[in-house]
């Protein structure tokens, strides 16, 4: 019952000693250094794994993503015909939340402009609205969105939600699909992604989308923070938008394209921050725990958890 690490971008070595050490009696091997016998590969760990490979494994049996999205997934056309697993855990969301957490905080408390007046070296204090006058808005109420929005309800801030179906959450104004949108982006100051990538969400955020968030808030206007995916947003559209004043700043995470090549104006616009996916990583140990536990789940002859819809594609 060999476990297959086919994982580009991070060190599978590493990965594989966390499976070790909490299991040393599974064969875990390692793609391409060390593949195994392809017919004793029963379950596949992935992360942007080269199109086509896994035909090479004939009696796959599960195929788990190493992280929560399963857009690298679907990039492949010949997909296997087993289940596919996400990564759920409450590390990931907990990493998630705080980084959700600490860019509404970035810009609610100003930091952009107190690190701009800092280098100039000027000494003082910007008009500084309550959290609970502030409006946030998560795009995407599912694992990681829910907990993002409870947390900064715990703030005060005001929260609302919006996903593809309805949601009833104490303290988080729920809406849903495309009758709700206009409503929920009127009444946000401050736009959280935490949507997937999929073909509904593709090119999504844009200039007409951002001219719908709220021009009345107590900030000094409005804010997008993106953790979800690179290709959610129109990057050409958050610059037009940010240089026109209709976002006031960004926080963003992930890329059209990744790395984000060096020539993107997003790295040095005084307005934007920016990080290299990695608001939630994948934490190796917590990985293999949560895929131990699903693989014994499954040899125990019990269901398998977050199996994913290929259909709805997320
Ligand atoms: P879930 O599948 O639990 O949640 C997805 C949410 O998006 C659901 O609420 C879903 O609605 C909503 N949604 C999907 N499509 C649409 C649509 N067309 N319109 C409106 N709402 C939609 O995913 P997670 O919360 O676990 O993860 C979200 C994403 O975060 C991942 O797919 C991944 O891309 C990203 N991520 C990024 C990381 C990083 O480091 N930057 C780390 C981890 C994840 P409904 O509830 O109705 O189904
Ligand atoms: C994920 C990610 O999907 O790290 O988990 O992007």
């Amino acid at each position: 019952m060999t476990l297959l690490l086919i994982i580009t971008g991070s060190p599978s070595d590493l990965i594989a000693g966390a499976f070790s050490k909490l299991e040393p009696q599974r064969p875990v091997e390692v793609w391409p250094v060390n593949p195994g016998a392809p017919e004793d590969v029963r379950y596949i760990l992935a992360w942007n794994a080269p199109a086509g490979v896994f035909q090479k494994f004939p009696n796959l049996e599960i195929l788990f993503s190493y992280g929560a999205g399963i857009d690298h997934l679907l990039r492949d056309p010949n997909l296997p015909n087993c289940p596919v697993v996400r990564y759920v855990e409450p590390d990931l969301t907990e990493r998630m939340t705080e980084y959700v957490v600490l860019h509404v905080l970035l810009h609610h408390r100003r930091l952009l402009d107190y690190q701009d007046l800092q280098r100039q070296k000027i000494w003082r204090e910007l008009p500084q609205p309550a959290a609970s006058e502030l409006r946030v808005g998560v795009m995407g109420m599912g694992v990681l969105g829910r907990d993002a929005a409870q947390k900064l309800a715990m703030l005060g801030f005001q929260v609302a939600g919006w996903s593809r179906s309805q949601k009833q959450l104490d303290g988080i104004e729920c809406f849903a699909g495309e009758s709700g949108l206009d409503r929920f982006l009127a009444r946000t100051d401050i736009l959280v992604c935490l949507l997937p990538h999929t073909k509904d969400t593709e090119g999504f955020i844009d200039r007409v989308l951002l001219r719908k968030l709220a021009r009345n808030g107590a900030g000094p206007g409005p804010v997008f923070i993106n953790a979800g995916r690179g290709p959610i947003q129109n990057e050409a559209d958050i610059l037009g938008a940010l240089d026109e004043g209709v976002l006031h700043a960004a926080s963003l995470d992930v890329f059209e394209t990744e790395p984000l090549p060096e020539d993107n104006p997003l790295w040095t616009h005084p307005r934007v921050f920016v990080s290299p996916h990695n608001a939630a990583v994948s934490e190796p140990r917590a990985v293999a725990r949560y895929v131990l536990e699903q693989i014994a789940r499954y040899e125990r002859g019990e269901p398998v958890e977050n199996v994913v819809d290929l259909a709805r594609g997320y």
